[in-house]
């Protein structure tokens, strides 16, 4: 049975790949954040009892600012594959916080790759590593953008995320080490994060078709994504682990579409136009704007034999219709008398 440890097992993407990892035999080897409140939500359907026999699904403590806890990690997991997901992974958030950004999604993806090599060094046993490379290093690149294009990051996220990719490849070439970078577009989902735009969107299609929020606030509308769905996005890193040689890698869909059109067919799919519920507020524009991303992954896409399952209409249509649910039941304990906050965002 192949052994996999998975940094940011509790965010999006961490949670579709610990799903495809445990259909495909693997024991799942997590890393959590000690927190006062519960922060496995994303995975608590794939929960199993470590008591029991056969438990697939492990949780273990663990940060990327803590080396030695990583080091410990690597030693009792005795890992066949290590997947770097883990990251303060929001570019408006790291203009905010950006020392502990570069930290974490920076030095961390060092500290990992330092305990990998020190672990292979010592027992001869082959450690695989993905780590989570990100379109935003492309920043003001001309689209479309693939791996033949020079990074121009834009915030102190992508440039951590700079920092991490380059520390892949140096390890691939200087130790050996079977590491690769997916570099991916961005990718969406109903799990993820409320304050990513287009969940802030369709949270709020979703509560305001219920009456529960009058108005939605965002800032630049006009920036263009990439967008794919996560869960074939899991797919694409398994598979970058799966060949012969290691390598760098571009995934994207090949189509882009603005903030503005994305609210648009979101609010449309309820039979509302996005032109009256949304405002603009300055505090959600970036001191530095990604304005378009479009993704030329065609030479990957081959080489891996992935291509996107879900299209550009699906992913809006999966996402509105889970969060118009979600809205419902939230209807239904305020109509109760219970007290649900309608969490806002802050300043993301
Ligand atoms: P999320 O923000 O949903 O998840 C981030 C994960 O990282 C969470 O599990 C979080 O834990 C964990 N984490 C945060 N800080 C630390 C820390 N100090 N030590 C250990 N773990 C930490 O991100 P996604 O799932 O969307 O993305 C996964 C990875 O892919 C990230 O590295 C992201 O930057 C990168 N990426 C994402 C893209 C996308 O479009 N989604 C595109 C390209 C790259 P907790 O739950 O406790 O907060
Ligand atoms: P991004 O995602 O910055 O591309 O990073 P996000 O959804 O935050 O922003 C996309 C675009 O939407 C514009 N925007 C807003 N964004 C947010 N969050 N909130 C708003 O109210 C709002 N209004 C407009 C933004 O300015 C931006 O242009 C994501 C993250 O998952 C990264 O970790 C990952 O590396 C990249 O995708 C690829």
């Amino acid at each position: 049975m192949k052994r996999a440890l998975l940094t940011g097992i509790t965010g999006q993407d961490g949670s579709y790949l610990t799903e495809l990892l445990l259909s495909k035999g693997y024991e799942v080897h997590g890393v959590i954040r000690r927190s006062s409140t519960f922060n496995t939500d994303r995975i608590d359907h794939l929960y199993q009892d470590p008591h029991e026999t056969g438990a697939r699904m492990l949780l273990h403590y663990g940060d990327l600012s803590d080396a030695s806890g990583l080091r410990m990690l690597i030693e009792r997991v005795q890992p066949d594959e290590v997947y770097n997901l883990g990251a303060q992974s929001h570019v408006k958030v790291s203009y905010d916080q950006a020392e502990y950004t570069a930290d974490v999604t920076g030095l961390g993806t060092l500290r990992l790759l330092e305990a990998i090599r020190d672990y292979q060094d010592r027992t001869g046993k082959q450690v695989r590593f993905y780590q989570a490379s990100s379109s935003e290093m492309f920043g003001a690149a001309a689209p479309p953008q693939g791996l033949h294009t020079p990074f121009h990051p834009r915030s102190p996220y992508a440039v951590a995320k700079v920092y991490s990719y380059w520390q892949t490849v140096n390890h691939r070439e200087a130790y050996d080490l079977y590491a690769c970078n997916g570099i991916l577009f961005n990718h969406e989902s109903p799990r993820r994060g409320e304050t990513f735009v287009t969940r802030k969107i369709t949270r709020a299609v979703g509560r305001i078709k219920m009456g529960l929020q009058p108005k939605l606030y965002l800032g630049n509308l006009e920036a263009k994504r990439d967008w794919g769905h996560a869960r074939d996005y899991v797919e694409a890193m398994w598979l970058m682990l799966q060949q012969e040689t290691p390598r760098d890698y571009c995934i994207a869909t090949g189509e882009a579409y603005s903030v503005r059109e994305f609210a648009q067919r979101a609010f449309a799919l309820v039979g509302l136009d996005a032109e009256d519920y949304i405002e603009i507020d300055p505090r959600y524009f970036r001191p530095a704007e990604v304005d378009y991303l479009l993704g030329d992954a065609s030479e990957t896409r081959e080489a891996l034999g992935w291509t996107p399952k879900t299209s550009f209409e699906q992913l809006v249509r999966e996402m509105v219709e889970h969060d118009l649910e979600l809205a419902g039941q939230e209807k239904t304990l305020i109509d109760a008398g219970h007290q649900i906050a309608l969490k806002g965002v802050g300043n993301t």
